[in-house]
């Protein structure tokens, strides 16, 4: 799967991506991420990008031209629109349903505002898919970006290896994680729970899943309300 990062800050979205596992896997050639520089499409000596916003206000728009010609050239050299996934706090707030969706593409958008957002028309012409990464403000949408090509990229078919399975994790059951614990066996005088030295897998299971539904009940409400509905509990 290919990314493509339209963004002012090319460097900070390919340092993010080098590392760990998301870096693992474009050495192996499996996925790989590109950063376009929105400024070289500035079309003008002073290579400017933004400007004051129509109506007055705090902060500098970033102009609709460059914008768009970035994602034409991109769109040229693919032979193809791909989708582009816009990240604002203003869109959907982004969930592993939608990872699961953008890592069925085998080219993603991703594009990245700063100062106070893009202008509109730029925005109607190319984006298909607003999303936020959750509910505070960040100063642009290079993080939310590189938040988004780690979800989705540990879905990409051999991006993790048979220990990392991507299934038995958080949300994938809409459950939140177990415990999990290491040797040693007795750490500050803090016990593995007895259970998972038994060797006896359904207990391991039950045990996991009764984890599982407590600490979803106490975090998250609203996940293990959803839980019950679906499983039939309590009605
Ligand atoms: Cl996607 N962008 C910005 N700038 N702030 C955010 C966000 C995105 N998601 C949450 N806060």
């Amino acid at each position: 799967m290919n990314f493509h990062v339209l963004t002012l800050f090319p460097d900070m979205i390919l340092q993010g991506v080098n590392t760990s596992i998301t870096g693992r896997a474009i050495k192996n050639g499996v996925v790989s991420v590109s950063a376009v520089n929105i400024r070289d499409y500035a079309g003008n000596k002073h290579m400017k990008v933004d400007d004051y916003p129509y109506g007055g206000g705090a902060g500098l728009v970033m102009q609709a031209a460059p914008v768009c010609a970035a994602y034409d050239a991109l769109a040229e050299s693919l032979g193809k629109r791909p989708r582009v996934v816009y990240m604002t706090p203003q869109g959907y707030t982004f969930n592993q349903k939608m990872a699961q969706d953008f890592a069925k593409e085998e080219e993603l958008v991703i594009l990245c505002g700063h100062y106070e957002g893009i202008d509109e028309r730029a925005l109607e012409r190319i984006v298909t898919d607003y999303v936020s990464i959750g509910d505070y403000v960040l100063t642009g949408g290079e993080l939310p970006a590189m938040v988004v090509i780690d979800a989705v990229s540990r879905l990409v078919p051999g991006v993790l290896h048979n220990s990392e399975s991507a299934e038995t994790e958080s949300f994938e059951n809409g459950l939140l994680e177990y415990p999990q614990y290491t040797r040693p066996e007795v750490f500050e005088g803090k016990r593995v729970p007895e259970v998972l030295l038994s060797g006896h897998h359904a207990n391991v299971e039950k045990w996991r899943l009764e984890k599982s539904i407590e600490r979803t009940k106490k975090y998250r409400p609203d996940l293990y309300q959803a839980y019950c509905e679906r499983n039939g509990i309590g009605i």
